[in-house]
């Protein structure tokens, strides 16, 4: 047994935090007020050599394991979890879909611009009436031969209208429910596929969420994403991986905003004595930063059990599930601690606060994660 980092992973680590300190953080808070998507961030990651962590350099990837892709998203979202959200599904789950389900064509046309940044990619499963149930999909591909014609709207999709290729799930066959879903490669210039709603949101406000809309748009067949009829359990294994990526937003937010609290209760005084001497809010650093140390214990473990090659779909799902919970609830206390400036834009406790609550909604609600937990465990 080991829980110490590789000297490969103490360089990501500082890398980033070089990165986060010099590029992300000084905007935070900018681009979460004016709602603007930092494609620059982006970009600029490979600029610094964070490029395509975990995936082979066959496809223009850094060759580093995925522990080392887990320590990138949650230093990102230390400081920006808009940002994090916006990298984790354009890399750790639409590139990683297209490397896992991908043939090699389509491997070697989307993931060097996703991986260097140069693109961004979406995933769209949601529907209006197709949330939690996401096997209740009515966008609908049908076979003409030569292509697909999609019809339909998606909704909630992250990255929408920045994307150049979005992971779209279809019916192909009505008759046969999930086993009828099929998932398909679209891009942004396709004929008939057009960006609805652009959502306005509580929190991760530089993050796009919005509506896709298709209107007989033609979708070759060398753009199916693995079989026909697979779509489901193409999209289900993504987002088991995906919510690895959550409840490393989720966990990297909690620390965050730890560390602003620990900052602030040691500056602030009040009856002449830093805030921080109080054992009220001793106790509170003492909890979170034990609560902390757990999800950290959950997160890595799924991480690792993914990067074993070992099955990690319960272990994700506990990870997403108590670090987005912890997200809330280490976000509520430290802006507590703040007081009322922690309830103005002047602190960056206001901003954690509001973009944590996403964490145990998106890929999966919490209630979602209990459902995944639980069939694991009884498997009746
Ligand atoms: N990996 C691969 N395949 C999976 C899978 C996984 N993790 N989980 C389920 N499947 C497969 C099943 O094996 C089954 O296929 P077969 O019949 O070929 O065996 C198929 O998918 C249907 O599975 P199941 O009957 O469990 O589907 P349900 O409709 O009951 O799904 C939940 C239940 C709630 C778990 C699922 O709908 C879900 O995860 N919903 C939340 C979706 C979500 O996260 N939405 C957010 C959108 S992304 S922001």
């Amino acid at each position: 047994m080991d829980f110490s980092f590789t000297r490969e992973h103490e360089l990501v680590k500082q890398l980033m935090k070089q990165f986060v300190d010099n590029e992300v953080r000084p905007i935070a808070a900018e681009i979460d007020e004016t709602e603007r998507f930092p494609l620059e961030t982006i970009e600029k990651m490979a600029k610094y050599g964070i490029k395509g962590m975990s995936f082979s350099s066959q496809y223009g990837g850094s060759n580093t394991d995925y522990i080392s892709y887990v320590i990138a998203v949650e230093e990102l979202a230390k400081a920006c979890c808009s940002t994090a959200c916006i990298y984790a599904v354009s890399t750790g789950l639409v590139a990683a879909m297209i490397e896992k389900f991908g043939n090699e064509q389509q491997k070697q046309k989307y993931l060097p611009g996703l991986l260097a940044g140069t693109s961004i990619g979406a995933f769209a499963l949601t529907e209006a009436n197709a949330g939690s149930d996401a096997s209740a999909q009515q966008t609908v591909a049908k076979d003409m031969g030569d292509y697909y014609l999609l019809n339909g709207s998606k909704t909630f999709i992250t990255n929408a209208g920045y994307s150049s290729v979005y992971i779209v799930m279809a019916m192909t066959d009505k008759s046969k429910g999930v086993k009828g879903i099929s998932a398909f490669l679209v891009e942004k210039d396709m004929e008939g596929f057009s960006i609805g709603k652009i959502e306005e949101k509580c929190g991760v406000r530089a993050s796009s969420t919005g509506e896709l809309i298709f209107e007989d748009v033609k979708v070759p067949k060398e753009n199916l994403l693995g079989k026909e009829g697979k779509g489901f359990n193409i999209a289900m294994a993504g987002l088991d991986g995906g919510r690895i990526s959550i409840a490393t937003q989720a966990l990297g937010l909690a620390e965050g905003a730890l560390d602003e609290a620990i900052k602030y209760v040691k500056e602030r005084k009040q009856f002449g004595k830093p805030i921080g001497k109080n054992q009220g809010l001793q106790w509170y650093i003492a909890e979170c930063a034990t609560k902390i140390e757990a999800g950290r214990a959950l997160l890595y473990k799924a991480a690792w059990l993914k990067q074993a090659g070992l099955p990690y779909g319960k272990e994700a799902a506990m990870a997403k599930f108590y670090n987005s919970e912890l997200a809330m609830e280490v976000t509520i206390k430290a802006l507590q601690m703040h007081g009322g400036y922690g309830y103005t834009k002047d602190y960056a406790i206001e901003r954690m606060f509001r973009d944590a609550k996403i964490t145990s909604i998106y890929e999966g609600t919490s209630e979602v994660q209990k459902i995944v937990i639980s069939r694991h465990i009884l498997d009746l």
